[in-house]
C-alpha cells in the first residue's frame, strides 16, 4: 500500500488488488463489501470505512467510475481512501467526521466498461451489456436509476451514447447500487458521484427545473466546496443545478438519491475544461485529487455540522 502509485491510473486488476491490500492493513476500520455482479460477472465491492463507537453514525457514500472513459474518478476515490487511513488517527478534521460518519466508497462503479476501456476503447462510456441480438452494446448507467426514466436527455436507441438500458435500474451494476442505497437511505446523510470533465459541482435536478426543497442549502455547502478548491491550486469550478449549468438528464443516480430522501446529492465533474478531456494525463491526477479532497472535506465538514447542529437535513 505505501508503494502503490496513487498518481497513475491503475487497470481493474490492480484496483482489485489494492482493496484486498487496504482491507489487510486496516483491518481495524477498513473492510468490504460485496454489492452485486456486474453484466459479464465480476463481483462489486465498496469499502466501508468506520471507526468504532457508540455514536449513531451517519453514511457518506461516495462512487466513481460509473462512465468508463473518466479515469480520474476512480483514481480519486483511491487517493481519497488513502488520504483518510493515512491522516485519521493525527488529523483532528478527519478523526471528528469519523466520529459521526462512516465512508462507503465504490471505486469503480462500471467495472466491465473501465476494463473495456483499457483493453479495446479509450473512450468507451457505458457498461457493456449486450442489446438487440448482439448488436450493440452498452447502457449509460448514469441514465438508467429510476427517477424520471428515459423522459429527457437519454435515448432509447441502443447504439446510442445516453441509451437508458430497457426499463428503470434493467442493469445488474444499477441493481446492485439502487438496492444497497434503499437499504441504507435513512442513514445516508450524503451521496456523492464522481465523473470528469468539466470542473462542476452540480446539484439536482438533471430531470427538471424544478428545485430540491433544500436547494440554498445545497448552493451555499457546493459554493464553499468550490471555493475551498480553488484555494489549494487555483482551479475554477461552477456550481448548479445539472440541468441549468450542464444539460439535462433523467434516470441520473444523483437525483434518484436526492428523491429517495437523500438530503446532500451531488455530481463531481473533474478536471479539465476540455483541453485533454476524459484523457487527462497522469501528470494531473495529484493536484485534480488534491484539489477534490479539499473540496469532498468541506462538503463533509458542513454536512457535519449542519445534521448535529441544526435540523435543518434530518
Ligand atoms: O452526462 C452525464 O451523465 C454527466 N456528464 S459526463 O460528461 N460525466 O458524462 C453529467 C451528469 C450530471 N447529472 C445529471 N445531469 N443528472
Ligand atoms: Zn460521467
Amino acid at each position: 500500500v505505501e508503494t502503490y502509485p496513487y498518481n497513475r491510473y491503475h487497470p481493474m486488476g490492480e484496483i482489485y488488488q489494492w482493496m484486498n491490500l487496504i482491507r489487510e492493513k486496516y483491518t481495524e476500520v477498513v473492510t468490504q463489501h460485496f454489492l452485486g455482479m456486474t453484466y459479464e460477472a465480476r463481483p462489486m465491492y465498496y469499502l466501508k470505512i468506520s471507526q468504532p463507537s457508540s455514536n449513531h453514525k451517519k453514511i457518506i457514500w461516495m462512487d466513481c467510475g460509473i462512465h468508463a472513459r473518466e479515469w480520474i474518478a476512480p483514481a480519486f476515490c483511491q487517493w481519497f481512501v488513502r488520504e483518510i487511513l493515512q491522516n485519521y488517527q493525527d488529523n483532528s478534521r478527519i478523526r471528528r467526521l469519523l466520529k459521526k460518519l462512516d465512508f462507503y466508497i465504490l471505486p469503480v462503479l462500471n467495472i466491465d466498461g473501465y476494463i473495456y476501456s483499457w483493453t479495446t476503447d479509450r473512450l468507451w462510456r457505458k457498461s457493456r451489456s449486450s442489446h438487440n441480438n448482439g448488436t450493440c452494446f452498452g447502457t449509460d448507467l448514469n441514465r438508467n436509476f429510476n427517477v424520471s426514466w428515459c423522459s429527457i436527455g437519454a435515448s432509447k436507441n441502443c447504439a446510442d451514447l445516453t441509451f437508458c438500458g430497457t426499463e428503470p435500474v434493467s442493469e445488474p451494476e444499477t441493481k446492485a447500487v439502487s438496492s444497497l442505497i434503499e437499504s441504507k437511505k435513512k442513514d445516508i446523510l450524503c451521496f456523492l458521484t464522481i465523473h470528469s470533465h468539466g470542473q462542476l459541482i452540480l446539484l439536482p435536478y438533471g430531470y427538471t427545473q424544478n428545485k430540491p426543497s433544500n436547494y440554498g442549502e445545497l448552493i451555499q455547502v457546493g459554493q464553499k466546496a468550490a471555493n475551498a478548491l480553488k484555494a489549494k491550486h487555483g482551479t475554477n469550478y461552477r456550481v448548479g443545478s445539472s440541468i441549468d449549468i450542464l444539460y439535462a438528464t433523467s434516470g441520473s443516480s444523483r437525483d434518484w438519491a436526492r428523491d429517495i430522501g437523500i438530503p446532500f446529492s451531488y455530481t463531481f465533474e473533474l478536471r479539465d475544461n476540455g483541453t485533454y478531456g476524459f484523457v487527462l494525463p497522469e501528470a494531473q491526477i495529484q493536484a485534480t485529487c488534491e484539489e477534490t479532497m479539499e473540496a469532498v472535506l468541506s462538503i463533509l465538514d458542513d454536512v457535519y455540522e449542519k445534521y448535529w447542529y441544526s435540523n435543518s437535513a434530518g
